[in-house]
């Protein structure tokens, strides 16, 4: 690979629907920061990009459970997200928003373009549309019982309990989250995105990183799971997909017909990658295009996992059917941070919040980037717990790199009143001689953990020369030697050698931990170090005056992490259980005695010849006696539940589970580590008694 001129990078664009949680920041925004940080300091050309993604059924949605406006919505969010960012130090060359008039142009513009291209499909299909309120249901915006995992409360386009990717037609019993009504289907036009068009190319640019047996990237770089989802996305075969909607909040499509319809969200907001570089552009006297549609230009896209099909597959296929642009270098994603032992929810403010961490841990960025770089879910799902948090920046900031510094610069105070001693050639001691050799090795091993974006492994060998440092000086003991008239020589050169080590550390842990980069530049009296540096053992020169001592880190105490486990679990605090899962949406009465529970008692129960997991019952229901098929076999031997009186619903609609139809559903209820039990009566009740 040619080396890149210039450097793109991206990271998601938030909803600006919510705040940031610490989910969000080891997902794509720290790691973003990290590589922007580490190619500028390399000297290179780097644009850093991001923004508030401010359309979308997820903001209207928010507005209207809030009574409030779109508008309103995401001025509040897109200020307090755009605010945490900058307290954390993400240093973006711009924070844009794709609400903004230029992103509105660019977008436009850009569907216009494809549009003359005809790289688009018109298409007229059947959409649920709510007769109440007028207006057709976007996916978001009409729920009902996933048809994979058969729990309630799936979206139109994904249920959040099994992940499955849905469409809205496929909803078992659909509901307009607007009116509760049951939404009819009703005929509309709108744009599509060929996606099976582009099968071929994308398969072999996936692979390969070629297209048309041209090397476009080196593929063995991208991650296997984000080469895996794409290649089980194309191998399932590609649909042409809905780039516009029927809403009235985002860009309006610009073209005939398009009255009432807005472009789909996912077609706008990786488009205002371009429209923030567009600013950015006009604030700095750039040229945009250089960064967009130069082949000697990397452009990375930073994202979650979630995020994958869209930068990964559905923008190359906007890119390159535009035809201008260059397409993706690489798109590192993340695999998700979990919380304490639990997902990240925000529904369940399960959730560490940037804003709150920068309040409660003030001038401790740095503690939070160490921490999350050194767990990050780079390759499988990691988890944050504030014990960790605590043990990582006390045992290894606090106690490796925080005292070597320290210990250095004190010692070089007490001895030589802050003035660099001679380094004697350092020919004094062969630990000298390997100490170095160590040292000089790590530049290369830091450059290829960031390059090949494992920042993990980056700021391990990074911590590595903290520990290089600490244990040479331990192990030198120069405290001892100073007693001693005849080492006077050694303990200058072990002191000298100490402090090219704190000045190498400025150097490496920039990316990283900017602020502690800073904070080593200044206790060395030093303005700037460069990059290419790293490994020399002449950065500081004899002779010359060092500043005071100044802790880097203070201990976290047990005090400060009790408090925050306290105020995750309030989130929970009235809930005895806070395993519980959090309540439905709210039903009617009407709704709820459409319901027939009746109290039956099971009569014959067996294993269902074909399944291991569900059992063939019958049951007497007091009005007749029917077959049911329950998930119950890893629970229930048949012999422990005949005889049991249980509560079923009798009107659900009858199901062929494996080839046997059940008339009905047996109700049970679930522990939190998943053991089931029967909803029993508590004294003997007729067959047939209904449960209300
Ligand atoms: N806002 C989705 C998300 O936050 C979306 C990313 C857009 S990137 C162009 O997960
Ligand atoms: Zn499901």
């Amino acid at each position: 690979m040619k080396e890149a001129k210039r450097h793109t990078i991206t990271a998601a664009l938030p909803y600006a629907n919510g705040p940031l949680h610490l989910g969000h920041i080891a997902g794509c925004y720290l790691p973003a920061d990290i590589y922007s940080r580490y190619l500028k300091a390399k000297g290179k050309d780097v644009l850093f990009v991001c923004g508030s993604d401010e359309h979308g059924a997820a903001i209207t949605l928010r507005a209207k459970k809030e009574g409030t406006t779109p508008q309103a919505i995401v001025d509040k969010n897109h200020a307090i997200i755009e605010k945490a960012f900058n307290d954390f130090g993400i240093e973006f060359d711009i924070y844009h928003r794709t609400s903004s008039k230029i992103h509105h142009e660019t977008a436009s513009e850009f569907f216009n373009d494809m549009h003359d291209k005809g790289a688009f499909i018109e298409q007229t299909t059947e959409q649920f549309y709510d007769e109440e309120n007028n207006q057709f249901l976007a996916d978001r915006y009409i729920v009902g019982t996933c048809p994979k995992c058969d729990s309630d409360g799936a979206y139109g386009d994904q249920c959040e309990k099994c992940g499955s990717t849905l469409s809205p037609t496929e909803l078992i019993n659909p509901k307009s989250t607007i009116s509760g009504n049951v939404p009819v289907l009703k005929e509309t036009t709108h744009w599509f995105l060929p996606m099976n068009d582009h099968e071929k190319w994308l398969k072999e640019w996936i692979e390969t990183g070629r297209l048309d047996g041209v090397e476009q990237h080196d593929a063995s770089t991208w991650r296997k799971q984000v080469i895996g989802q794409c290649k089980s996305w194309i191998d399932n075969g590609l649909l042409p997909r809905s780039i516009t909607r029927d809403l009235d909040w985002g860009i309006k499509v610009p073209v005939e017909g398009g009255e009432g319809k807005v472009l789909y969200v996912w077609f706008d907001a990786p488009i205002g990658y371009i429209s923030a570089s567009k600013q950015w552009a006009l604030d700095n006297n750039k040229n945009w295009e250089d960064y967009w549609k130069k082949e000697d230009t990397e452009l990375v896209h930073f994202i979650g996992k979630d995020n994958i099909v869209f930068h990964a597959i559905i923008f190359p296929i906007i890119l390159k059917s535009h035809g201008d642009y260059i397409l993706p270098t690489n798109v590192p994603a993340n695999e998700f941070l979990n919380l304490e032992g639990d997902k990240i929810s925000t529904s369940r403010n399960w959730a560490v919040w940037l804003h709150e961490y920068i309040e409660d841990f003030p001038n401790k960025e740095d503690e939070l980037r160490y921490v999350l770089t050194s767990i990050a879910p780079e390759t499988k799902d990691s988890e944050f717990t504030w014990k960790d948090y605590q043990t990582r920046v006390n045992s290894e900031l606090v106690a490796i790199l925080g005292n070597f510094v320290n210990r250095t610069i004190v010692l070089t105070h007490k001895y030589y009143d802050g003035i660099v001693p001679s380094s004697h050639n350092f020919a004094v001691d062969a630990m000298h001689q390997i100490t170095a050799g160590q040292l000089f090795s790590m530049k290369e091993k830091i450059e290829d953990s960031i390059e090949n974006y494992n920042f993990k492994e980056g700021l391990t060998e990074t911590m590595g020369l903290a520990r290089l440092g600490n244990k040479f000086l331990a192990d030198a003991e120069p405290w001892k030697l100073i007693k001693d008239e005849s080492k006077k020589e050694e303990v200058a050169a072990i002191l000298n050698f100490s402090l090219q080590v704190v000045a190498n550390l400025a150097i490496a842990v920039k990316p990283f931990l900017p602020n502690t980069s800073k904070k080593l530049l200044q206790q060395l009296n030093l303005n700037i170090l460069n990059w290419e540096d790293l490994g020399r053992l002449d950065l500081i020169r004899e002779g010359h005056q060092i500043n005071k001592a100044e802790l880097l880190y203070q201990k976290i105490e047990d005090d400060a992490i009790e408090a925050q486990i306290e105020k995750l679990k309030a989130t929970t605090v009235n809930q005895s259980n806070p395993k519980a899962k959090p309540m439905k949406d709210e039903i009617t009465f009407d709704e709820f005695i459409k319901m027939d529970i009746r109290i039956s008692t099971i009569l014959t129960a067996e294993k269902h010849p074909d399944a291991d997991k569900l059992l063939k019952m019958t049951v007497d229901t007091g009005i007749d006696e029917r077959t049911i098929v329950s998930g119950i076999a890893e629970h229930y031997k048949p012999e422990d539940v005949i005889g049991k009186q249980v509560s079923v619903l009798i009107n659900l609609a009858p199901r062929k589970i494996r080839g046997i139809e059940s008339q009905g559903m047996i109700l049970m209820a679930e522990n939190n580590e998943g053991s089931l039990a029967f909803v029993s009566p508590e004294k003997v009740i007729d067959n047939g008694g209904e449960v209300r």
